[in-house]
């Protein structure tokens, strides 16, 4: 009883500005968020055992099919990036007969006929199309579909980016930006391999490309030490989110889940 008499005296103006302010409140919201989920280069050669493997590299995949099978559940699609080469690719020592892991100034020519010189990394032969090493990881979970995008399919030009090349993708775009945009795309769940090379590069061409990129940390690992505390550091500079494990990236994207109760 004395409930209801306090309702009916509240001013009428108060309803209305609470009202208002509601309304207001939905009018001005930003656009919502989408999702998607961003699995980079997960396959046999950056693992224990390939040509090129990243140390720890197999841990991420059991946090990475719990966040896969999150995805799913709550409809956010995966992109699944790998990395494809030649076997004479311009990345490989032994391609220009040098040292593995020194850095050689490189004369390109591109199919356009641009001359370029860039400095590369002589990388072990990796990824070759067509051989064991360029597949996934036996143990990422694959669902039918899950897009896939392969990149450094081109004889004469690094990409360690998703997205594409070296030089802002003008000699190999993957369709990546295509399909992300297709699907109005707003922000990029980043994990996978190598944290300094080709996660790093993902997330600045996405960033560039105006996505919010979250990064989970127990989700990644790199090839050295060195280079991959430089490469976090640069992208939070440019403001990728990071998270140390998935239960932290759930409980404060929460909403992308509908509230679920997580007990990871
Ligand atoms: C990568 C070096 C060469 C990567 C690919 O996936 O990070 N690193 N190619
Ligand atoms: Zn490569």
């Amino acid at each position: 009883m004395g409930n209801k008499v306090a309702v009916e005296e509240q001013p009428n103006l108060k309803n209305y500005k609470q009202e208002k302010s509601f309304i207001q409140n939905i009018f001005t919201r930003k656009p919502k968020k989408k999702f998607v989920l961003g699995i980079i280069d997960p396959q046999n050669d950056f693992c224990e055992g390939g040509s090129l493997a990243v140390l720890d590299a197999n841990k991420i995949f059991v946090p990475i099919n719990k966040l896969r099978y999150l995805c799913v559940r709550h409809g956010i699609k995966t992109f699944i990036s790998q990395d494809f080469h030649h076997l004479a690719h311009m990345s490989f020592a032994s391609t220009h007969d040098k040292p593995v892991f020194s850095n050689q100034k490189l004369n390109l020519v591109m199919e356009n006929g641009d001359k370029l010189t860039v400095t590369q990394t002589m990388w072990p032969t990796h990824c070759v199309q067509g051989t064991k090493g360029a597949e996934f990881y036996s143990d990422l979970f694959l669902f039918y579909n899950d897009k896939i995008i392969q990149k450094g399919t081109k004889t004469n030009v690094e990409s360690y980016s998703a997205f594409g090349d070296e030089f802002n993708n003008q000699y190999e775009q993957t369709g990546l930006y295509s399909w992300l945009n297709q699907k109005k795309i707003t922000d990029i769940i980043l994990v996978g391999l190598a944290t300094d090379y080709c996660v790093y590069n993902t997330a600045l061409d996405a960033v560039k490309y105006g996505f919010t990129v979250h990064v989970i940390l127990s989700c990644i690992r790199g090839v050295n030490p060195t280079t991959t505390s430089n490469a976090i550091e640069d992208m939070k500079s440019k403001g990728v989110v990071f998270y140390d494990e998935i239960f932290e990236f759930v409980n404060k994207n929460n909403r992308i889940f509908n509230n679920i109760n997580l007990f990871l």
